[in-house]
């Protein structure tokens, strides 16, 4: 069969402020509503709902990642993986209802950009044009990662999103926020201390922490340190590859080169999929704080 192909639909009636527009509202709700898991606040889990849209791409037949919104339909929802997410879903609820004119894939992959740069993260540019496509276009369940494995199938993993090794790696760092939860993932504690603020912190602890293999209370392999913090086995399996490790050494020594790589393989796993016409415009959104809102 040929290739999917998703032309982005770049609507002429709409322009920078109006998205601008659905960013603040996102950002102000974000601010609005701290108290959100223990005070990390909504931030990590909607760059988790962008991501999680966007994960199911396969670029052997260029089927899944974020186009088509096909994260609205049950079937994608019950994936095991996206366990949590209706918080993040109902968080996005009045924002839709509000701006009913914007689709599904634009909303869950502006969000996560909006949560990056309002956690103190790097711009990252975004570009409209997604389309809510049918219910029988929402790809098979287990197409998004399973943390209990090593580098080999991290490497494999990412390659289906048409990422490299440094990619890879700098995707990874996005792991600075927000927890593992129990009753989501069977995985139990944070990543570092600032969960939601955006820093390369995920790379000075994967190298400076003492980490220990233990099985957690609900029968499952992590790395717990004695601060309290966790790794996945997919997170650890970024120092126990030689090729990995280089860049996690890279990355926790320079913040910038990180921010740098981590703002273009952000942008290109919301786009994964997505043909865009010569014309379509590209959005640098403003943060609340720049716009002394
Ligand atoms: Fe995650 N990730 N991720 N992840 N993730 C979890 C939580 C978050 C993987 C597993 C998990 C990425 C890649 C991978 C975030 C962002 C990104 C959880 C815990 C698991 C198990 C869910 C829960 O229990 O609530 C695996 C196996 C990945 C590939 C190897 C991305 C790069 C790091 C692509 C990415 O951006 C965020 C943010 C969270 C925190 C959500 C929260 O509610 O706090």
């Amino acid at each position: 069969a040929a290739p999917v192909v998703h032309i982005a639909a770049v609507n002429k009636d709409r322009s920078f402020d109006d998205y601008q527009r659905i960013y603040n509202t996102i950002a102000e709700k974000i601010r609005e509503e701290d108290e959100y898991d223990g005070y990390i606040g909504y931030g990590p889990i909607l760059v988790r709902l962008g991501w999680h849209s966007s994960g199911t791409y396969d670029k052997n037949d260029n089927t899944g990642g974020s186009y088509g919104g096909t994260m609205r339909f049950k079937l994608e929802q019950s994936d095991g993986a996206n366990n949590g997410l209706g918080n993040a879903r109902a968080f996005m609820e009045p924002i839709l209802k509000e701006f009913p004119w914007i689709s599904h894939g634009d909303l869950y992959t502006l969000g996560a950009v909006c949560a990056v740069q309002e956690l103190q993260g790097p711009k990252v540019k975004w570009r409209p044009g997604r389309v809510d496509m049918p219910e029988d276009t929402t790809p098979k369940n287990g197409r998004l990662p399973d943390a209990a494995n090593g580098a080999d199938y991290v490497r494999n993993f990412y390659a289906r999103l048409n990422m490299n090794d440094r990619e890879a790696v700098a995707l990874t760092g996005a792991h600075c926020l927000g927890r593992t939860h129990l009753k989501n993932s069977g995985f139990d504690g944070p990543w570092g201390a600032a969960s939601n603020s955006f820093t390369n912190e995920f790379f000075v602890n994967l190298l400076n922490e003492q980490w220990k293999l233990q099985k957690n209370k609900a029968g499952n392999m992590q790395y717990d340190s004695p601060k309290g913090y966790m790794m996945l086995e997919t997170d650890y399996a970024l120092v126990q590859d030689p090729a990995y490790l280089k860049i996690v050494k890279e990355f926790a020594n320079n913040e910038g080169a990180f921010f740098k790589e981590f703002a273009s393989c952000f942008q290109k796993l919301l786009e994964n999929g997505i043909d865009y016409p010569k014309d379509a415009p590209t959005y640098v959104f403003k943060t609340l704080d720049e716009q002394d809102l």
